[in-house]
């Protein structure tokens, strides 16, 4: 991505702000202290985003059930489940599978299951959603994750994962932070924060266009939304919303 001399600048200016964190990341304490910090910041800042996006969440999986099994079972797959905050919103009844790449969210999300009765677990998933080989191919009818694609290694790649593991016809739901608008001052923000918001939040790109990843990937269908969330002055603002079929 192209970016002006002013651009250039203001991340130099963040980046000395951020120089003792970034001391303590080349020493290589930033990343495991922040592995086990950030499910306790995530699973605050998750209540605070339900109560903001709870509406939205709805109106999203208000059509889950559309896409059960021919059993009326949905069998439904949650990537980068973190601290379990979609749970509330999935059917009773559902079988859900899920895991994070980070184990220090598993407490949370264990409080998170007890909390919500009306789903059975099958089983939690070792890896990172680049790679899901336990499950197997067309095995489950939705896959869902929201804020996820921001920082997983490569999009394409978790893409392709989630194709080879829906059942045709099956849905991938989606709720992700993306780039803003060419031009936008969303943009110009996310862009001069960028570099030091990757290193600091361990890999959370704030201007990725994972629409266009979304468009390429291979669905058969694609509902995509572009809003703005209501999360005041924040670099997160711009939204994906909507779902995928296979
Ligand atoms: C911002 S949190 C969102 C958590 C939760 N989905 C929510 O909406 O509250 C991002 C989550 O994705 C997980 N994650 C990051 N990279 C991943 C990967 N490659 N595979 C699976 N999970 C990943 C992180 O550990 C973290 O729990
Ligand atoms: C599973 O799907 C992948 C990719 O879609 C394919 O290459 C592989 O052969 C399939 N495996 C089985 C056991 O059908
Ligand atoms: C409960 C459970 O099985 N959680 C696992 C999730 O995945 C991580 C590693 O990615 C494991 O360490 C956890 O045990």
């Amino acid at each position: 991505m192209e970016v002006s001399w002013l651009v250039v600048l203001l991340r130099i200016c963040i980046q000395l702000l951020a120089l003792p964190l970034y001391v303590l990341w080349f020493l290589g304490l930033w990343r495991p202290l922040w592995k086990k910090a950030f499910p306790h910041i995530m699973a605050r800042l998750a209540v605070n985003y339900n109560e903001k996006m709870s509406a939205k969440k709805k109106e999203l999986f208000s059509n889950l059930k559309d896409f059960a099994g021919p059993s009326g079972v949905l069998t439904l797959l949650e990537i980068g489940a973190g601290s379990g905050a979609n749970f509330e919103f999935y059917p009773a009844g559902c079988r859900l599978i899920c895991n994070d790449s980070n184990p220090y969210f598993n407490k949370f999300l264990s409080k998170s299951l007890s909390q919500n009765p009306h789903l059975q677990l099958e089983s939690y998933v070792v890896a990172p959603a680049e790679d899901l080989q336990q499950i197997p191919n067309a095995s489950v009818d939705v896959v869902v994750c929201t804020l996820v694609l921001c920082s997983v290694d490569c999009v394409e790649r978790v893409l392709k994962e989630v194709l080879r593991v829906l059942r045709p016809g099956g849905a991938f739901y989606f709720m992700e932070h993306v780039a803003g608008a060419p031009s936008s001052w969303s943009l110009f923000w996310q862009q001069i924060y960028d570099p030091a918001w990757q290193v600091l939040t361990d890999g959370c790109h704030l201007a990725r266009e994972t629409w266009t990843d979304l468009e390429k990937a291979g669905f058969s269908e694609l509902k995509l939304w572009h809003t703005r969330a209501p999360l005041k002055w924040h670099p997160t603002q711009p939204h994906i919303i909507g779902y995928a079929v296979k």
